[in-house]
């Protein structure tokens, strides 16, 4: 089998997502996924300029050799935009095998470890009381694990809270928007919260929290310390992780879990967070993590250090890549949890997909290759608009991490 044809899709169906179609001479197609969150067209030339041209004649089932031709090859290596580009090919050739091979890309990856895959929803609220309500909500619609944030008060804008009455969504059309943010503010706060939601639903509810990367590495001491009563399933991106021995510090103040990895872009990224067991779960998914021939070496790795898997699932993952995170969650052993933030009914229906959720968990399918498709007349009714994640300052005006 040879590859023919390939070309990069951009639509806009509420948010932008950047799609690589990949085409065969035996009339079979792969789709990979190459967004990443306000720097869309940066991997799209990235493809279109320097990658395609170079996979045209490839046998497709050569996955591994592609993969290091394009990391290797470049001699320009890792980061957000090259990882992501990347991505979407080898994704792409795992879509095309599978359906060449008439079986779900789960079987090409080590087949079913499990039934079904625990998920976890987005629960905010501008307050603590509207919080709690939507944790209700999601509790009836089945979760059996929600991402708890709220508004902060004295804050006029929190990381996780819907501006107006829709569902959260962190681009926005135009310049980026500016937040607010204290420290202070914000540790007075989230053990309160906790406790809410603890004493209204009880201990069988999985918690998690995500940090956004706003804290030192004492304050997310601190923090994981105050949540230990609250059981949580983890902490997230607790403080920026360039430093990676900064969590050495976070581990010797708390028992509280510790998720990362939604940045990061290869093994060099977690390598010593994993092998120094300084966290629980690596959150790295397929697109920006030069897709699924990587993201298994990294959940292999990981899994002989205790270490489980949480796959970074917001909205600004496109179904291709939720599908595909969902392959790998099924078949690797060191599953933990995914992260599921519904997208638009408009995205949807440019992506039509196999994938479902029932009963708090998440079903990949079991049509061959990842079951996603791309509605190309569809999605050219939704052109590229700019889109920008916020920037975030301290009260005093200093930028710091968003
Ligand atoms: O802010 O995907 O855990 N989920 C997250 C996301 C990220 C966005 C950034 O593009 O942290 O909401
Ligand atoms: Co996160």
């Amino acid at each position: 089998m040879k590859i023919t044809n390939a070309f990069v899709n951009i639509t806009s169906p509420g948010r932008n997502f950047v799609t690589l179609k990949i085409e065969t001479d035996e009339g079979i197609f792969g789709l990979g996924d190459g967004t990443l969150n306000g720097r869309e067209l940066a991997v799209a030339s990235y493809l279109t300029e320097h990658v395609l041209p170079c996979i045209i004649g490839r046998d497709p089932f050569q996955s591994e050799d592609i993969w290091q031709y394009l990391y290797r090859g470049a001699y320009w290596r890792r980061g957000p935009v090259t990882m992501a580009a990347i991505g979407a090919v080898d994704v792409a050739l795992w879509d095309i095998k599978g359906k060449a091979l008439n079986t779900p890309v789960y079987n090409l990856l080590g087949g079913k470890s499990r039934d079904g895959l625990l998920a976890y929803a987005h629960c905010t609220g501008k307050d603590i009381d509207h919080t709690l309500e939507d944790v209700a909500l999601h509790k009836e619609m089945g979760f059996k694990a929600v991402r708890v944030q709220s508004g902060i008060p004295g804050l006029s804008t929190t990381y996780g809270i819907a501006k107006g009455t829709g569902r959260y969504e962190p681009a926005e059309r135009g310049l980026p928007s500016e937040h607010q943010w204290s420290t202070e503010m914000y540790l007075r706060h989230v053990p309160q919260l906790f406790a809410r939601v603890r004493e209204t639903f009880g201990e069988e509810l999985h918690l998690l929290h995500d940090c956004h990367h706003r804290l030192t590495p004492i304050e997310a001491g601190r923090l994981g310390k105050e949540l230990e009563p609250f059981h949580l399933f983890w902490m997230e991106d607790p403080t920026p992780a360039e430093l990676q021995e900064g969590f050495k510090i976070i581990r010797q103040h708390t028992t509280t879990p510790i998720a990362v990895g939604e940045v990061f872009n290869t093994i060099w990224d977690a390598h010593d967070l994993i092998r120094n067991q300084f966290i629980d779960y690596i959150r790295m998914t397929p697109v920006h993590s030069g897709g699924l021939t990587h993201l298994k070496k990294v959940a292999d790795f990981a899994e002989l250090y205790h270490v489980r898997t949480g796959c970074h699932g917001a909205t600004d993952m496109s179904p291709v890549t939720i599908a595909a995170a969902l392959h790998f969650d099924t078949a690797v052993h060191n599953f933990g949890i995914q992260e599921l933030m519904p997208h638009t009914d408009e995205t949807n229906a440019v992506f039509p997909h196999q994938y479902r959720f029932k009963d708090g968990m998440m079903f990949p399918g079991d049509a061959p290759g990842l079951g996603v498709d791309l509605d190309e007349a569809l999605a050219a009714k939704y052109p590229y608009l700019r889109a920008y994640l916020p920037i975030n300052r301290k009260l005093d005006g200093t930028l710091t991490d968003w």
